[in-house]
Parts: C-alpha cells; sequence; structure tokens
C-alpha cells in the first residue's frame, strides 16, 4: 500500500517526504526529475499507551509506503515529463495533494504568490484530465466497432455516467455501479479512483493564526467531495524533529498544537488507504499490524505469520477502548470482556489480538 506526494514544483512534497521517512532526500532542487521511495511509521497513542500496560521491551508500529513523485509542472509544457508522472501517480494506491501555503519570499512561488486553492485545482484537474481522455479513448475504441457489439451499449452507458461526472470535477470512485458494470470499470484503472487527501504547507503566521490565502474556498471544496484536509507546517515539523523528544511537548504546546502535524499527516493517508491496525504482544515485542478494513480474524493471523492462518483456531480479542478504560487486561477479563472469536469475525481497528494456532 503506498501512497504518492504530488504538488507543483517546490511547494514542501520533498521536505513532507524527508519527514515522513527520515530519508534525508535533498529539497529546494528546481526542475527536479528523481521521484524517491521510503516507508513511514504511522504513530499511534494507543500504542503509547498499551506499551505501558504490558511494557514490552520492543514497540513497533504500523507503517505505510511513501512516493515522492515530482514533475507536475502544468505550465512547463514538457510531455514526456507529464506522461511520466502520470505513469507515477498510476502506480501509487492513493494520493496526497501537497500544496504551499507558506510565504517565503526565498522560493519562488508558482503563480508569483501564495495561492494554495488554485494549486490544488490545477492538481485535481491533473487528474481529472487523464481520466477523461481514458474515458474518450475507450468510448472511440467501442464506437470504431472494434469491441464485441453485445457489451457494447453496457459500458458506452457506464463511460457517459463517468464522463459526465468528470466534467462535474467528481472523482468517479463513488459512482454506484451495477454488477456487471464494477467488473468492467475495474479494468479501467482510473486514476480519481484513488482516494486523494490535502495536505496544506503553512508557516509559522498561518499556523498561530490558523489563517492563510484561500483557506475558505479550499476547505470548502475539499469538503464538498470528502477529501481530508490536513494543515501542517513543514518547516515547523523540521524544528519539530531536530528536538530532544522530552522538549517537544513544550514547543507545541506553545504552538497550541497537540502533537506534530506530520503525525496527522502519516494517519489520515494511512485511513484514506482504507487501513486498519490491530495489535499483538507478542513475547517481548508489542506491534502494530495493518490490514484492509473488513478482513477476517483468519487472514489477519496471516499478516502476523503464515502458520497462524493456516493453523487458525480461534482469536482472543480485546477492545483497546476497553483496555484504556480499566487499564490492565486482567481487569478486562474479569468484566467478561475478552472475546473468543472464529476465523470469519470482522477485525476492528484498535482490537488486541491474542491468535491460537496449531502448526
Ligand atoms: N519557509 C519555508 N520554506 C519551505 C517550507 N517547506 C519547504 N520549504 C522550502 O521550499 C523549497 C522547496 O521544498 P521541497 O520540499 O524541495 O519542495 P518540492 O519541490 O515540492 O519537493 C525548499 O527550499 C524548502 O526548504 C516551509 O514550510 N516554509
Ligand atoms: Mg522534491
Amino acid at each position: 500500500m503506498e501512497i504518492g506526494l504530488i504538488g507543483l514544483p517546490l511547494v514542501g512534497k520533498t521536505t513532507f517526504f524527508n519527514l515522513l521517512t527520515g530519508a534525508g532526500r535533498p529539497t529546494g532542487v528546481p526542475g527536479e526529475t528523481k521521484v524517491h521511495v521510503g516507508s513511514a511509521a504511522v504513530p499511534d497513542r494507543r500504542i503509547d499507551f498499551l506499551a505501558t500496560v504490558y511494557r514490552p521491551a520492543k514497540v513497533t508500529y504500523a507503517r505505510v509506503d511513501v512516493r515522492d513523485i515530482p514533475g507536475l509542472d502544468p505550465r512547463g509544457g514538457d510531455r514526456a515529463a507529464g506522461v511520466r508522472f502520470l505513469e507515477e501517480v498510476r502506480r501509487t494506491d492513493a494520493l496526497c495533494f501537497v500544496v504551499r501555503a507558506f510565504g517565503a519570499a526565498a522560493v519562488p512561488a508558482y503563480f508569483n504568490e501564495v495561492l494554495p486553492f488554485q494549486e490544488f485545482q490545477e492538481l485535481h484537474a491533473e487528474i481529472l484530465l487523464a481520466d477523461i481522455l481514458l474515458v474518450e479513448r475507450r468510448l472511440e475504441h467501442i464506437k470504431s466497432g472494434k469491441k464485441a457489439a453485445k457489451q457494447a451499449p453496457v459500458e458506452i452507458a457506464l463511460l457517459e455516467r463517468c464522463l459526465e461526472s468528470l466534467s462535474n470535477e467528481q472523482a468517479i470512485g463513488k459512482l454506484v455501479l451495477a454488477p456487471e458494470e464494477a467488473a468492467v470499470f475495474a479494468g479501467y484503472g482510473f486514476l480519481t479512483v484513488k482516494p486523494i487527501i490535502a495536505a496544506v504547507n503553512l508557516d509559522e503566521t498561518g499556523l498561530r493564526q490558523g489563517n492563510y490565502p484561500q483557506r475558505e474556498m479550499l476547505i470548502s471544496y475539499t469538503a464538498e467531495r470528502g477529501i481530508p484536509l490536513v494543515e501542517v507546517s513543514a518547516q515547523i515539523e523540521a524544528e519539530i524533529a531536530q528536538l530532544h523528544p522530552g522538549d517537544r511537548t513544550e514547543f507545541l504546546n506553545d504552538l497550541g498544537l497537540e502533537e506534530p502535524g506530520i503525525v496527522r499527516l502519516a494517519q489520515a493517508a494511512y485511513r484514506a488507504l482504507g487501513l486498519i491496525s490491530f495489535f499483538t504482544v507478542d513475547g517481548d515485542e508489542l506491534k502494530a499490524w495493518t490490514v484492509k478494513e473488513g478482513s477476517t480474524a483468519r487472514r489477519a493471523a496471516g499478516r502476523v505469520h503464515s502458520d497462524m492462518e493456516r493453523g487458525f483456531i480461534r482469536a482472543e480479542v480485546m477492545k483497546y477502548r476497553d483496555l484504556e478504560r480499566l487499564g490492565s487486561p486482567a481487569k478486562v477479563r474479569e468484566a467478561g470482556l475478552l472475546r473468543v472469536e472464529g476465523k470469519d469475525y470482522i477485525v476492528r481497528d484498535g482490537d488486541v489480538i491474542h491468535f491460537r494456532f496449531k502448526v
């Protein structure tokens, strides 16, 4: 599962990539063409709490893969770069649009001023346009008679619905499809089917004032489309990362923040991918595991070890909330809240699971 960072040049993509992955790639590179890949830990307060309960020797957070994709320059006129950009976008599972809301005169702004909403629209238009072209090519292909005539009417109607959605700047992931349409649809590989999150890169003033140019428009456009928006300052995050962990809370409090923005960004990316975490405590390790929402206990066991999936007997499940409320596994058990579940149990976000299996 991978999330792609995309945005206009010099908006802070690589800075965020470095913060998320700890990679230390060069930033501020004009005309950057290098793609960076890495993986980011997804911090989770629940794990921190569980660590105080179980006192494991080792704590492992969930991770999400990140791809830093340069090369989007709508006015640059470099077609080959545009094609490469879309190829990179195509291989990701979700997209994080990074837009610039920081002032810094030293970094040239794409539109000569700070216009994060306009940037967002440019990005969205690029993705919508790629899908529109895909639909049009497909329609041409069918109408030219190269396609078996029997399915053609179904497909034409479907494509026309897609086109209408796209023309209204609506992603097509939310179209309701009949079963015979769903299979055809899945085969297209549309880009606007991918979940999107918006990351607004603010400066300290913006962060403190809770405001920046075009904020209202950006918020209403994304809210209307169900796109989560994370406001975060790359520069401040970089300063936080330099601090001794003990000094971070005070620094954050001073800014009126509860936790680093990069944490919210990682978590939003994780949710956008439709992922949930469950936890295991085994031997000395407390670990967060990642599964798709809706996964069964048996499938989840397979994440931990293939033997556990094959020899699955049962899952002993405690809810994180019960542990937090009651304070210890013993108390959860006493309260009768340790559930024994079978292989088809649907794992919930925050389940603390002990798998029983035979080898
Ligand atoms: N002042 C300020 N500069 C930033 C911020 N984020 C990024 N920059 C600078 O903007 C330039 C471009 O950043 P970079 O991450 O390379 O952008 P990319 O081209 O989108 O990958 C670099 O010189 C960064 O140091 C920020 O929040 N505030
Ligand atoms: Mg970059």
